[in-house]
């Protein structure tokens, strides 16, 4: 493989004192890319933490990867995160890694608390047995809210209600008590929907820009879908990791609301798209029952006027602009 391993690490480390180092696991997943693009146009040294594959899994890193230091391993392996912790020293570790997938976690509950719940525990642990002085960034959402009535802010009370928010609420509680117990700097983004070019195929608005345009291109004849009634507040992944570094540089740890205060169901998401695609949806676009939750997220929007005020974050990009972004990148591709 191609990438910088452990061993280099250490050697580098030395060299490298001086700069903010900072670690990211689940770099290649949609946020981590971003996050890394972000941290290095500010100076940062980027260590990512990687999950072996047969197969490569690089790809929204792959124009960053010589510029970062890639680290193979699991955050259920507790010896492979204290390992990294004791090693680099990170001034700041954002905690992205998980199973992020709501629907899957209701067909895999266990491996979903495992790598969610007790992954974000190994993290907490190591940071307060050999990195003390680590800034910690914990990945929370708005999931966690699940049936509580929008708007959502930070005093909402969180009804969360699938084995992913559970998890994330364990988390999300855990990280607050370290932050309390042992005065850690600990803070949490309860991140609403953020979507991207990078985002994965089997979310809906990803499934639906592909869908439609493979669609349009005569690749595919149906689209599935499952609920189309429900709302998300859905903004674009990099300002959300705009928003994360920025939580990090706040004057003290806490909790913070990121989202654009706006919220729309698949359906309008469905109609912008199809416009901007050119194509009627309603031709192609089939419901599965088997794509229903046992239990549905019915109406997300976020409050974010403490993140606004606090830390002078807003989101640059609106509903309308994020479905042509994502339906441009994936043109793109097609040409
Ligand atoms: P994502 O694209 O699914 O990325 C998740 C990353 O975690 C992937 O790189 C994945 O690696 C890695 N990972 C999973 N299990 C792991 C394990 N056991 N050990 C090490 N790495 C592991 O998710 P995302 O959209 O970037 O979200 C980032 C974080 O924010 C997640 O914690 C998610 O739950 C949370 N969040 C996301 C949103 C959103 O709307 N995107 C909103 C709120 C919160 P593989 O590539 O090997 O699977
Ligand atoms: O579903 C409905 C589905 O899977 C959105 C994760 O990043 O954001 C994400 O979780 C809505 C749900 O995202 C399909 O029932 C209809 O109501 O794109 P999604 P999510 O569940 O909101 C939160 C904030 C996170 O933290 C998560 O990590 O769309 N829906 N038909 C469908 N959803 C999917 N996936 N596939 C469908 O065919």
């Amino acid at each position: 493989m191609e990438y910088k391993f452990t061993s280099e690490v250490q050697m580098n480390y030395e060299h490298s004192k001086k700069k903010l180092i900072s670690c990211i696991s689940g770099v290649n997943g949609q946020d981590g890319s971003f996050l890394a693009e972000i941290l290095l146009e500010k100076g940062y040294e980027v260590h990512g933490i990687l999950r072996r594959s047969s197969v490569s899994n690089t790809k929204n890193i792959d124009h960053i990867k010589n510029n970062i230091y890639l680290h193979v391993g699991d955050v259920n392996d507790s010896n492979f995160i204290n390992t990294i912790l004791y090693d680099i020293q990170p001034n700041e570790f954002y905690h992205l890694a998980a199973q992020s997938h709501v629907g899957l976690s209701f067909d895999i509950p266990i491996y979903t608390a495992e790598t969610v719940a007790i992954g974000t525990l190994n993290v907490l642990e190591s940071v307060r047995k050999y990195s003390p002085f680590t800034k910690i960034y914990y990945a929370g959402t708005s999931e966690l809210y699940g049936s509580a009535k929008p708007p959502q802010n930070e005093n909402t009370l969180m009804h969360p209600n699938s084995p992913y928010s559970i998890s994330k609420l364990f988390g999300f509680e855990m990280s607050r008590l370290y932050r309390k117990s042992y005065n850690l700097f600990i803070s949490c983004g309860i991140l609403f929907n953020h979507e991207s070019e990078r985002r994965g195929d089997e979310f809906v608005t990803q499934k639906i820009v592909k869908g439609l345009i493979n669609c349009k291109l005569g690749k595919q004849k149906k689209l599935y879908l499952g609920n189309l009634d429900a709302k998300r507040d859905w903004g674009y992944a990099r300002d959300y990791c705009e928003a994360m570094w920025m939580m990090l540089q706040h004057g003290e740890a806490d909790d913070f609301v990121i989202g654009t205060g706006e919220s729309y169901s698949i359906r309008d998401f469905l109609n912008v798209t199809g416009d901007y695609v050119k194509i009627d949806w309603k031709d192609y676009v089939e419901i599965d029952s088997n794509l229903f939750r046992p239990t549905e997220t019915e109406y997300l929007l976020a409050a974010p006027g403490k993140a606004f005020s606090k830390l002078g974050w807003r989101p640059k990009v609106r509903f309308e602009q994020l479905v042509r972004i994502m339906v441009d990148a994936q043109i793109n591709l097609e040409v």
